[in-house]
């Protein structure tokens, strides 16, 4: 057939290096840029094959996240806006492993697995972060949509979650939205303003928020979007990408784990600050305390704040949706305890990857979902969605009701419900903060972290080490688990767990306690007895 003898041709401008075995990860494939040329195009042929398959447009992402700036990846992105169904994540990993002679068989199998009619059109949604490498290898992807005879629409430079929002979009008719970057900006601003509006005598200093781009994506795109929201919120943008790497001592990812205020904000105590990771789609605040102590509000945090305000207002709204928090075992205890015990909200614990959060969360009328590194969004389901479109709008119903029933529905709007979110869910932190007329102490205040520490241990094998009960018990080797609970005895309101990275070749410990004393001694512990 013409068109496998185009892949032929165009297979060997992306030629695999013999031997290279990748995996497709957590969030797709990850590694040095160098040794992804192939990958890319291979995506691309693969994305084509899943659009013929789902009749739909399907997303394909160029970026790493948080990693440094020489390496990049690949993420494929399904017709709502969610991540690719597992089992075409085997196929991923199928044809990027491929050796070149056999991609072609691999392709076939594919079709023929998958009953694919080749007659079927095929649409793709290509996007890239700013990596230098970012421009070559989506390059190689639209190469990969066009040998198959796909259709494509290259998205540019665009955040890991507005590529999402694109996809879903196109796929919904426009119902969600319009499939532009201009669009996403028109929407999530409105509702931004409409949220904002009434509330009373903000001053300068409550609007005013400072941002960490991580020198990426995020603040290209924040930028273009300011003079949507009209001086509603005044950003100071810090690592622009002017001049600063990538990640480098900036971002998201590095003020979670280093619990420490990014390189180059110059910030003065009791001033919010948030940062981004490297494609947008996690976000941390953090502020400096009296004594210049740093304070992180991270994905718990986040959760907490929000799953407040909507239960708050689903009550004012007289509206009976049932709303739940998931989390996965990096949750920090505290935050757990008070959303069951305090907000008595149902919450559930799921394995790490926004995939199976967004999974859990899709059970609920109202599904709050963050892990605790800032990646996270709300989902409503479809019913939902109208129960609370139907009060807005029902003019018989008393102004308390009515009013909160508007609010909702401007959150709904604001919130892009594909994925986690960077600029989606700074903007509802803000809009909540104001709406609550809260300071960020005072939402710091709302429960006390318990003091933790994560550490990585290099194995020589980390897939010996076996997981159950979403992460937080080992199952295999032996004698792992009931070691760890002996340590875990020692100390106070202690916690801990170890499980095999997704991303990285490298096991991860986490523990918390009542003191960062003893927190940072059963890390170490815990660390010692994985060896
Ligand atoms: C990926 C995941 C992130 C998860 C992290 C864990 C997505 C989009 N990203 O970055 O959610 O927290 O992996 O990494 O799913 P780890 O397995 O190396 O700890
Ligand atoms: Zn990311």
């Amino acid at each position: 057939m013409a068109q496998f003898e185009e892949v032929s041709q165009k297979s060997a401008i992306h030629p695999k290096p013999v031997g290279l075995v990748l995996q497709y990860g957590t969030a797709g494939f990850r590694t040095n840029s160098k040794q992804l040329d192939h990958v890319m195009f291979r995506m691309g042929l693969l994305a084509t094959l899943r659009s013929k398959k789902t009749k739909a447009t399907i997303g394909v992402m160029v970026t790493a996240s948080h990693n440094p700036e020489e390496d990049n990846g690949v993420k494929l992105v399904d017709p709502m806006g969610e991540m690719v169904t597992p089992a075409w994540e085997v196929y991923a990993t199928q044809l990027a492993n491929a050796e070149q002679e056999e991609l072609l068989t691999a392709l076939k199998d594919v079709i023929e697995r998958e009953a694919i009619s080749m007659a079927q059109e095929a649409s793709v949604f290509v996007g890239k972060d700013t990596r230098p490498s970012s421009d070559s290898l989506s390059q190689a992807v639209l190469d990969g949509v066009h040998a198959l005879g796909g259709h494509s629409k290259d998205y540019g430079l665009v955040t890991t979650p507005q590529l999402h929002y694109m996809v879903c979009c196109q796929n919904t008719q426009g119902r969600y939205g319009e499939a532009t970057v201009k669009g996403y900006y028109r929407k999530l601003s409105q509702a931004f303003i409409q949220l904002t509006k009434n509330v009373p005598n903000r001053t300068d200093d409550q609007k005013a928020l400072l941002v960490d781009g991580a020198n990426g994506i995020g603040a290209l795109k924040v930028c273009e979007m300011e003079t949507y929201l009209k001086n509603e919120l005044q950003l100071s943008l810090f690592n622009d990408g002017s001049s600063g790497k990538l990640n480098h001592l900036c971002g998201a990812d590095y003020v979670k784990v280093q619990q420490r205020a990014p390189k180059g904000v110059e910030m003065t105590a009791g001033e919010r600050c948030c940062s981004y990771d490297g494609d947008a789609d996690r976000i941390v605040y953090y502020y400096s305390g009296s004594a210049g102590r740093f304070h992180l509000l991270d994905g718990d945090k986040i959760a907490t704040l929000i799953s407040t305000y909507l239960k708050e207002l689903l009550t004012q709204a007289g509206l009976d949706l049932q709303i739940a928090v998931v989390q996965t075992a990096y949750a920090n205890g505290s935050s757990t305890q008070y959303l069951e015990d305090t907000m008595k909200v149902i919450v559930r614990c799921t394995k790490t990857g926004v995939k199976h959060l967004h999974h859990a969360a899709q059970e609920f009328d109202i599904g709050v979902y963050f892990e605790a590194n800032g990646h996270g969004t709300v989902l409503f389901s479809k019913a939902a969605e109208k129960k609370i479109q139907k009060l807005a709008q029902d003019s018989n119903t008393n102004a308390e009701r009515r009013r909160a029933a508007l609010l909702l529905q401007n959150t709904v709007n604001l919130i892009n419900q594909t994925v986690g979110d960077a600029i989606s869910d700074m903007l509802l932190i803000e809009a909540v903060l104001a709406i609550r007329g809260m300071t960020v102490q005072q939402w710091d205040a709302i429960y006390t972290d318990l003091p933790n520490r994560q550490l990585k241990v290099k194995v020589a094998d980390r897939r010996v080490i076996d997981t159950t009960d979403a992460e937080r018990r080992t199952v295999s080797p032996a004698g792992l688990q009931e070691a760890i609970d002996s340590l875990v005895k020692k100390y106070r309101q202690a916690r801990s767990f170890v499980r095999p990275s997704g991303t990285e070749d490298v096991v991860r410990v986490y523990a918390e306690a009542d003191t960062q004393e003893s927190a940072d001694a059963l890390a170490h512990e815990v660390s010692l007895a994985v060896y």
